[in-house]
Order: structure tokens, then C-alpha cells, then sequence
């Protein structure tokens, strides 16, 4: 039964299914579906199989967009149950998607996760200049700055946001960390990040461990 819950997701995503999507995930909530299992195995699954499809050319942007709608959706369900942390935040992250790049269906997940991991988040957004990240740790408290990229015409932009961050002078003050599917812990160490990290799971795990806190959910 919950393994068909998962199966509606997948299967209302693929089909850009908005109302479906909010409805399964709902249903999996119901459920007692546990929130990392309906986000892997039935929205990011889902996602992945529409990946899959732009690639071999079988859909194209348009579906590719109302898709990525539907998912939004689905974690607008799960985003509340995941902010459930009662204590003080462990650290301030500013996070957002490079200059640009306009995806940010992983970025969101990623600081969901680390919200529900109890730190402070605040979300830039899609196609954050280095400007923008750098005038924010400069003016807060930031533990760390999180950057997604989804292109690789995008990468470059990590570089030079850490390149502004030694200019401005606080590239010692503030942890750096990077993911997106192109970006690879090669990448992150060639541009001088401090951290690297495949998915969202993996992003709290690294989190934590730079800001060397243990045992915390
Ligand atoms: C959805 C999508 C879109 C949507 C985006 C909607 C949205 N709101 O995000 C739309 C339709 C707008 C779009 C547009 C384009 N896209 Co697009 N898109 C995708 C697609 C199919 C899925 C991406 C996705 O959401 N994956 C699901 C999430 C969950 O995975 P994820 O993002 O990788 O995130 C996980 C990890 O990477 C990690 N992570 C992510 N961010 C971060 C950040 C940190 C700090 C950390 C630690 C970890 C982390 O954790 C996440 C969760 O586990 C990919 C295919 C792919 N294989 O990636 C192409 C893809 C990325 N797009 C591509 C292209 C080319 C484009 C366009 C240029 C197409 C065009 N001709 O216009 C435009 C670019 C627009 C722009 N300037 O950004 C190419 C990029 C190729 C390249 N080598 O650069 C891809 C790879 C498709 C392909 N095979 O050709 N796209």
C-alpha cells in the first residue's frame, strides 16, 4: 500500500499532475510514510524519470517546467513537517543558486533539510550574483554559504563568489559549501570550497560536521 502511495507521486509527477502529487503526498503523510523515504522514493524519483525524458528528447522544456511545478507542490506538503526543530539554530546558512542559473528544485531541498536540521536559513533564490552572497556575510553572523549550480556554465560562478569573499576580506569567517549535479568534490576542492555534498541527506551530515557539531537529529 505505501509502496503504491509512492508510485501515485512518481507516476502524477511524470504526468505533471500538480493536484495529484499534493494529494499522494498528503496520503503518504497520512500514512505514517516516513518524509525522507516519499521525498527520495516518490518526488525525487519522480524527477529523476522526467530527467531522463528531456535528455532522451521525449519531453521537452514546457513539460520539464509544469513538472517541476508539481514538485514544488509535493514539498509544500512535506516542508512543514520538516521544520519541527523547537531549539536555538546551530548556525546561520545563506543559500541560493548562482548567477546564471534558474533551477532550484535541489537548492530547495537541500534548505528544507537543513532547516528541519535546526539552522537558520535564508534562501537567495534562483541566479544570485557573488555580490549578493558576499554583502550578506558581511553584514550577519554566517556560518555558511551554500551555493547549487545546475549547468556547467554556471560553475564558474562559485569561483568567483569565493574569489569575492578573499577580496572582501571574510573568506576565513564563513564556511563554504557546494553541490548540484554537475559539481563534483574535484570541482569543489580546484575553486577552494570547504565542502562538497552529492544530496540533501549528505549536505546536513557535511553541514554539521563543519561547523563540528555532532548528535543533532
Ligand atoms: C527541472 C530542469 C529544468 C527546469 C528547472 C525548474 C526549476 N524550478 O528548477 C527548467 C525547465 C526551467 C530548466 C531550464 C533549463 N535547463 Co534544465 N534541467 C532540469 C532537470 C530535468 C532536472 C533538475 C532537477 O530539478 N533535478 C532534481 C533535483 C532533486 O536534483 P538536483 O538539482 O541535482 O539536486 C540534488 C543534488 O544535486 C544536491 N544539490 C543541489 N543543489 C545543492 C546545493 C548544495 C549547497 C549542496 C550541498 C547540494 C546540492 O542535492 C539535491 C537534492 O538531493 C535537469 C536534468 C538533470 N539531470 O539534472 C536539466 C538540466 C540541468 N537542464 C539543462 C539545460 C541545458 C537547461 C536549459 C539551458 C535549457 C534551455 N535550452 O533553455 C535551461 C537553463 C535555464 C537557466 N538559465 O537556468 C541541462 C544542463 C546541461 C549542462 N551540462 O549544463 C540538464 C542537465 C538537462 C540535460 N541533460 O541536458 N531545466
Amino acid at each position: 500500500m505505501r509502496e503504491q502511495i509512492l508510485e501515485n507521486i512518481k507516476d502524477a509527477l511524470m504526468r505533471a499532475d500538480r493536484e495529484n502529487v499534493t494529494k499522494f503526498t498528503k496520503l503518504a503523510l497520512d500514512r505514517s510514510v516516513e518524509i525522507k523515504k516519499i521525498l527520495d522514493d516518490g518526488l525525487i524519483a519522480g524527477m529523476e524519470i522526467i530527467s531522463n525524458k528531456f535528455k532522451c528528447g521525449e519531453i521537452f522544456i514546457p513539460e520539464v517546467l509544469i513538472s517541476a511545478k508539481a514538485m514544488h507542490a509535493g514539498m509544500a506538503v512535506l516542508e512543514p513537517h520538516f521544520v519541527k526543530c523547537g531549539i536555538k539554530p546551530i548556525g546561520k546558512v545563506i543559500i541560493g543558486t548562482v548567477k546564471g542559473d534558474l533551477h532550484d528544485i535541489g537548492k530547495n531541498i537541500v534548505s528544507m533539510m537543513l532547516k528541519g536540521a535546526c539552522f537558520e536559513i535564508e534562501d537567495f533564490g534562483i541566479d544570485v550574483p557573488p555580490e549578493k552572497f558576499v554583502e550578506a556575510a558581511k553584514k550577519q553572523e554566517i556560518a555558511i554559504v551554500a551555493m547549487s549550480s545546475l549547468l556547467t556554465t554556471s560553475m564558474n560562478s562559485m569561483k568567483d563568489t569565493i574569489n569575492a569573499l578573499i577580496k572582501s576580506g571574510i573568506r576565513d569567517r564563513v564556511k563554504v559549501m557546494v553541490g548540484g549535479a554537475p559539481v563534483t568534490q574535484g570541482f569543489a576542492d580546484l575553486i577552494g570550497a570547504d565542502c562538497y555534498a552529492k544530496d540533501a541527506s549528505q549536505a546536513v551530515d557535511k553541514a554539521k560536521e563543519l561547523l563540528k557539531i555532532k548528535n543533532l537529529k
